[in-house]
């Protein structure tokens, strides 16, 4: 292979960000890491790297895993190597000057392990100027009860990306119900399964569909609770 060896620094812009979908697809880290990089150097906005290389190389992955063309072990790599992609990100999306917003705490569901999605919302939220408690995968409602008494959050989040997991939404809106502290509480849910209906029927004050709607969707809550409360 080592005649058509590709060298990431001389390809054009455009170009790639098309060898590293394929990089991602190929769960190649350290050329997603390199990619990254470059694409830094050359003066790329961290937000433009994330969607434009990333997630978007990660959607590719997504159309050939539902079609049986990739599996979970594959799958796994390329999730690895966008993870490495997005840690080098992360500090320069966190390093704001944006005015202290709030709290959250975000979490993953129950029986759930997929945590990207759930990652990039909170390195998003963390550069909007919002504290941001993760409590990782697989969170039960006792794990979202704890934090929450921990934390004292203004904001829940919560990540589900199957359909088999993100009924448990319910469970816990519903237990926060029961224990009189929903209204406490800004509860903001997504994953790529769910909707706006599906947010309303859960009891959940929004659906978010990507990391950017949900700083925004964020915001104005906040300011929302802020007007109300000097009222
Ligand atoms: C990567 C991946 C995996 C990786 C996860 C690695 C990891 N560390 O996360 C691995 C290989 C482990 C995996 C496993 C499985 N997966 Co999977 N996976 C995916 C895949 C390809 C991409 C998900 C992803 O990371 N997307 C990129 C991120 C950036 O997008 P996102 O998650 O949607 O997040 C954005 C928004 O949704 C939103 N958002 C997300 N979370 C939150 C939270 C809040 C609070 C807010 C406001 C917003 C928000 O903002 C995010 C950023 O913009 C999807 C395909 C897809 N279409 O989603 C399948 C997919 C979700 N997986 C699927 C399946 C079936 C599985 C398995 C059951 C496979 C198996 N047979 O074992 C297991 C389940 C394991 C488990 N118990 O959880 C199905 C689900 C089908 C369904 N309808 O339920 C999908 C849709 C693939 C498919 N079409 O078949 N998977």
């Amino acid at each position: 292979m080592s005649d058509d060896e590709i060298i990431l620094s001389e390809l054009s812009d455009e170009d790639l960000v098309q060898q590293m979908h394929d990089d991602l697809y190929d769960g190649l880290k350290e050329e997603i890491e390199e990619g990254t990089n470059i694409l830094l150097e050359r003066g790329w906005a961290p937000y433009k790297v994330l969607t434009e290389a990333l997630v978007e190389g990660m959607r590719i992955v997504g159309i050939d895993f539902r079609d049986g063309i990739l599996f979970v072990p594959e799958v796994l790599l390329s999730a690895n190597a966008m993870k490495a992609g997005m840690s080098i990100l992360r500090p320069l999306l966190a390093a704001t000057d944006a005015p202290k917003q709030g709290k959250m705490v975000i979490g993953t569901v129950k029986g759930d392990i997929h945590d990207i999605g759930k990652n990039l919302v909170g390195m998003m939220m963390e550069g909007a100027g919002f504290e941001v408690v993760d409590l990782g995968i697989n969170n039960d409602v006792d794990a979202y009860l704890a934090a929450i008494e921990k934390e004292q959050p203004d904001i829940l989040g919560m990540s589900a990306l199957l359909t088999t997991t993100m009924p448990y939404m319910k469970v816990v809106i519903d237990t926060l119900k029961e224990k009189q502290i929903r209204d406490d509480l800004i509860v903001l849910v997504g994953g790529a399964p769910l909707n706006e209906e599906f947010g309303k029927a859960v009891g959940a004050d929004a659906y978010c569909r990507d990391a950017a709607v949900t700083v925004e969707t964020a915001k104005d809550f906040i300011s929302r609770k802020h007007n109300s409360m000097g009222r």
